[in-house]
């Protein structure tokens, strides 16, 4: 059967197995397919931590700095670098790989970067399946960095439990640099670079922008009202120096405490269904962009339809609305 070779030594903790998968689902839409049907089962083990922020404000480093007490505290890692100011062939994420394996052996920690190469049928859904293998592969915490800039990104932290977003004295603008949508998922906003001034003013800032905007992660996106109040988390916030450490014990305590607030029974249904239909569209997408994309290049109906709009006989709109029909999705 095609791919079991490659799933039986993914499930045997094969970290090349791992690499082939994620490579591809990101080239191979019915690849992608037929993995994620068999692996699906072997999923929902792992924790899912995104991490965002302006390029320059530290992910990469802080991300070395935690997966060390990941690691040490037993647990495996596995990295997905969605960053596209990081190319396979660019300096920042080469140095990154390097920083990573001095620091950590496979065995432990799997990185990756999500190419901006492929990605047929989105970078969402590429990352979602590529966290999908890594669950499989047995990764118990798995950590995904992002720029925080695109939709795609905000659609990639769907899938993650705990939000993560890095800002930094001195950069100004960074909190209005991160797209809206991520701000209103963050969990815990860390101020990195303590270690240079004006941290402390970032900290009240970000408290400031809080306590005008009240649009917390459980509220924007449920229309339960009691739901919503029950299960209200605020947003934390925390000063480190990823370059030492230090306050790394508090930024822990925090993960911690968000993971067991979101692992409470009803939020988690919350946080998995909202996941579910995340993919699913991003899923649908592509498969209806195809569909509509093969009708219009060879269809009689569509010929007609076009003679129709030539004519002026008929507009664009009803074009659509017609073709929405045959698709028999209306
Ligand atoms: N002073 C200081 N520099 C830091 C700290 N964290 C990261 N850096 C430096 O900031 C630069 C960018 O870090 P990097 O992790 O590559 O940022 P990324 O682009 O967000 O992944 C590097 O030179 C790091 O050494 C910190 O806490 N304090
Ligand atoms: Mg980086």
């Amino acid at each position: 059967m095609a791919y079991s070779d490659l799933i039986d030594d993914l499930l045997k903790r094969n970290p090349r197995a791992a690499a082939k998968l994620i490579t591809k689902v990101e080239n191979d839409f019915e690849a992608a397919e037929q993995i994620i049907n068999k692996i699906f089962k072997y999923t929902g083990n792992a924790y899912i931590l995104g991490i965002t922020g302006a390029p320059g404000c530290g992910k990469s480093t802080l991300i070395s700095t935690l997966t060390k007490l990941f690691v040490d505290n037993g647990k495996k890692v596995g990295i997905l670098a969605v960053d596209p100011t990081s190319p396979l062939t660019g300096g920042a994420l080469l140095g990154d790989r390097i920083r990573m394996k001095e620091n950590f052996s496979f065995k432990d920690v799997f990185i990756r970067s999500m190419a901006n190469r492929g990605q047929l049928g989105g970078l969402a859904r590429a990352t979602e399946d590529a966290i999908k293998i890594l669950d499989a592969y047995g990764c118990d915490i798995i950590i995904v960095e992002t720029v925080g800039v695109g939709q795609s990104e905000v659609d990639i932290f769907k899938s993650a439990q705990t939000v993560a977003v890095l800002l930094v004295a001195g950069l100004g603008d960074d909190i209005q640099a991160i797209k809206a949508g991520i701000m209103e998922i963050t969990d815990i906003f860390v101020v990195n670079k303590m270690d240079i001034p004006g941290a402390d003013k970032k900290v009240a800032e970000i408290q400031q922008m809080l306590e005008l905007n009240l649009n917390y992660k459980y509220e924007s996106n449920n229309d339960n009202e009691d739901f919503t109040n029950k299960y209200k988390w605020a947003p934390e916030i925390v000063k480190v120096n990823s370059k030492t450490g230090e306050n790394f014990d508090i930024f822990l305590d925090l993960i911690h405490k968000h993971q067991k607030f979101i692992q409470k029974k009803e939020i988690f249904a919350n946080y998995q269904i909202n996941r579910i239909r995340n993919e699913t569209f991003q899923i649908l997408k592509h498969k209806i962009t195809k569909k509509v994309e093969g009708l219009l290049r060879s269809n009689s109906e569509i010929d007609k339809y076009i003679k129709l709009v030539m004519d002026k006989s008929m507009d664009p709109y009803s074009m659509a609305n017609l073709i929405i029909k045959l698709l028999g999705i209306e």
